[in-house]
């Protein structure tokens, strides 16, 4: 049995990981949310939920209280453009609210996972096969958010024995929650407007290659990090993981494989352009399969089957 808090269940990740939660554990999965963003649907009848503002740091310890919850899944974040519009902000939800959290954990003995990304690698870091250990120089707000949350947690596990893990996310293409704000949000726009048989006009300038992963291969690698032999773990916060990387004509030419009449153009957003350029192109994710067993399913080919399956059935439902 685990009773878990996750912080930020109503966002992209959150609101597919919640219910994924509540389909292995017989526990209390608690979806915590924010004002305005409340659980609506399966999400809100199938499981607690409670107003949990990581920059509130008692509503996150009462929500551990009431519950008994022994991990907290934290994935409140901005994304990187918004983030680098609201600097702020994004530290404030960012570092701030994770503090809150790692305190709340050190209290009261709970387990954290905290998503980081390839936002945390910067243009000095190698392009190809970025090493898990390697060089952290990001330019924009949210990787410098990243990096720091990464030390973080390394050192409330080193100096307070805290269950802080990790893993660095790449873009995360879903058909359920559409993300909001992000660099790599492209790879799911496309898909939205194949289906709805629109052209599509693509933020991001060919040849800018980026790691992304199917949603349900990320939701498997943020539970199985936290299933992981912690005696096997020479590293937590946080691992490189990877599943595919492709430049946006890749993705249009195999989008155009199922659906030939799909189109593309480019109106380069200078801001995402600018973010892409300084990260990775593909990380090297052995640590990743060595120390825990990490390996993804889903490849470009199986993915676009699957998006373009699933949402062709949502956006034709009423
Ligand atoms: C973003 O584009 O900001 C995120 C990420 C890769 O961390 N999807």
């Amino acid at each position: 049995m685990k009773n878990v808090l996750v912080i930020g269940s109503t966002g992209q990740i959150g609101s597919e990981l919640t219910m994924k939660l509540r389909s292995i554990y017989s526990g209390d999965i608690v979806a915590g949310y924010i004002k305005g963003a409340e659980p609506r649907g399966e999400l809100a009848e199938s499981g607690p939920s409670m107003e949990v503002d990581i920059t509130n740091a008692r509503q996150i310890a009462e929500a551990v209280d009431r519950y008994h919850v022994d991990t907290i899944y934290n994935l409140a974040a901005l994304l990187s453009a918004v983030a680098e519009n609201k600097p702020l902000l994004a530290w404030h939800i960012g570092i701030d609210g994770l503090l809150n959290v790692l305190e709340v954990a050190r209290e009261k003995k709970c387990a954290v996972f905290t998503p980081s990304s390839i936002g945390s690698f910067g243009p000095t870091a190698p392009k190809d096969g970025t090493p898990q250990d390697t060089i952290q120089q990001p330019k924009t707000v949210y990787g410098i958010t990243k990096v720091t949350g990464e030390l973080l947690s390394n050192y409330y596990n080193l100096k307070y024995g805290v269950d802080t893990r990790s893993v660095r996310f790449p873009g995360l293409i879903s058909y359920v929650t559409p993300p909001g704000g992000g660099t790599t949000d492209y790879a799911v726009d496309i898909y939205y407007s194949a289906v709805r048989g629109e052209e599509f006009v693509c933020p991001i300038a060919p040849g800018t290659f980026m790691d992304m992963m199917y949603m349900p291969d990320a939701l498997r690698a943020a539970i199985e990090i936290m299933e992981a032999d912690p005696s096997k773990l020479r590293h937590r916060n946080s691992f490189n993981i990877a599943a595919m990387s492709f430049d946006p004509e890749i993705i249009a030419s195999k989008i155009r494989e199922h659906l030939p009449e799909f189109e593309m153009r480019y109106e380069v957003d200078p801001l995402r352009q600018g973010i892409a350029e300084s990260w990775p192109n593909k990380l090297d994710d052995t640590c990743a399969r060595m120390e825990w067993g990490w390996k993804p399913e889903y490849d470009l080919e199986m993915m676009t089957i699957d998006m373009l399956d699933k949402l062709s059935r949502r956006l034709s439902k009423p």
